[in-house]
């Protein structure tokens, strides 16, 4: 007999305070915010349950933040030490099924189809999972486990914080006839208006509006939402293809057109991608410059290389090269830069094929990263970068540049 599809939806509570508070468990029970200090630009990336209980939320300012909540803490946040806890909460799902999807850091799907035997049910399978997250790395999760991707997701959005809930098989339509039409995944701003319009408030009601209506008013999405509300979601679990690219920016407290800062800033990215890039064994042909002027116009310009390299000069004398080619056609002042690298390939480390000055260059990021890892990354720093020294704040693993990024 065929096995009915089951999967899980796993999401970390308050991710990024979470990982504050395992660090330092005096923030534990407290409104604690984490994208930066209320004085600074900028929005809120993370709130506590305790913080959200006085309105506060992922992407409000953090000055509204600090008036609605003046006692809460406000944190500048790290992103690389949330990437790492990510890693291990991955590692950890991954030795439950080879069928994982990871969805930006905290989050993931599971196909556990037949997996109940191994467990006793899959039911205790999610709950093993949750105890170890929380054993292993203090982080609280929630869970839904259902018959598809879309009512799995909205379960476990339902069962937060630290929840666990199963929609059984044949409840799917029950489960969501009450449910707000915003619990769908992409009924936002936009769509919420127009389902009002319509009459139309709950996913149950939504779930009985012919399709063509719906296209009618919402486009393509329409027969997403006709299906979606009545629980018919075909999407497969999907192991992660490899990275197409890797990117780096930051947004400046104040906008700036300082050349000196500028390039010790794109010094500084650059680094950060280069590190990356060889981490992954991976070399690239196409480095994008991305900068952001103060009206917000954002730009990008990229540049293509003769030959595969994975080198931080490399990368950020050709940045450098965009960017000074692009300021001088522009007035304007800087709010954002950023660095990224594309078209990658596997490299196939073959020395002795590399000219004198790669090899150099090589040998030198290696020895670099090998000290970084050691003794994290600023432990050792080029010229051009010390400059970033009386300007950002420094941790274990790197400078905490104004927005996690
Ligand atoms: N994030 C962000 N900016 C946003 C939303 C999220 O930087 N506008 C980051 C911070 C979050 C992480 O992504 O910690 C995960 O996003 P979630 O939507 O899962 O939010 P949380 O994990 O913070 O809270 P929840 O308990 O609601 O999942
Ligand atoms: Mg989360």
């Amino acid at each position: 007999m065929a096995n009915c599809v089951r999967i899980i939806h796993i999401d970390l509570d308050a991710f990024f305070v979470s990982v504050e508070q395992v660090e330092n468990p005096e923030l534990k029970g407290k409104p604690v915010v984490v994208g930066g200090r209320p004085e600074r630009r900028g929005v809120i990336a993370t709130a506590s349950y305790e913080a959200r209980r006085y309105g506060l939320h992922a992407g409000m300012p953090l000055a509204t933040a600090s008036r609605l909540c003046p006692q809460a803490i406000f944190i500048e946040g790290n992103l690389t030490k949330y990437r790492q806890a990510s890693q291990k909460f991955i590692a950890i799902l991954a030795d439950f099924s080879p069928f994982l999807e990871p969805v930006g850091l905290d989050e993931a799907y599971l196909d556990v189809t037949g997996f109940e035997s191994l467990h006793g049910s899959i039911f205790k399978m999610a709950s093993t999972i949750k105890q170890q997250v929380k054993d292993e790395l203090g982080l609280s999760a929630s869970v839904g486990i259902a018959s598809s991707k879309v009512v799995a997701k909205i379960a476990s959005e339902l069962a937060k914080p630290d929840g666990l809930l199963e929609v059984a098989l044949g409840k799917e339509r029950s489960f969501l006839k009450p449910l707000s039409v915003s619990k769908l995944p992409g009924v936002g701003k936009k769509t919420d208006p127009k389902l009002k319009n319509l009459g139309i408030d709950t996913i149950g009601k939504l779930s009985l509006m012919p399709p063509d209506v719906l296209k009618s008013r919402c486009g393509a999405f329409g027969e997403v939402l006709h299906r979606f509300s009545n629980g018919i979601d075909n999407r497969k679990v999907e192991p992660p293809r490899e990275a197409k690219s890797i990117s780096r920016e930051t947004t400046f407290a104040e906008n700036t057109r300082q050349q000196s800062f500028l390039e010790a800033t794109l010094r500084y990215l650059s680094e950060r991608v280069g590190s990356e890039l060889r981490q992954q064994s991976k070399q690239t042909r196409c480095v994008t410059l991305k900068l952001r002027y103060a009206d917000f116009n954002t730009i990008t310009r990229h540049h293509s290389l003769k030959k595969e390299i994975n080198s931080d000069q490399t990368i950020f004398l050709t940045g450098l090269k965009l960017l000074k080619s692009t300021l001088s056609q522009q007035k304007q002042t800087v709010r954002l830069l950023g660095i990224g690298v594309s078209s990658l390939t596997k490299s196939g480390r073959q020395l002795h094929m590399l000219d004198s000055e790669s090899a150099r260059l090589e040998r030198l990021d290696r020895a670099i990263d090998h000290i970084r890892n050691k003794y994290g990354f600023t432990s050792i720093q080029t010229g051009r970068m010390l400059r970033l020294k009386d300007i950002f704040l420094e941790n274990e693993s790197g400078y905490m540049l104004g927005v996690p990024n």
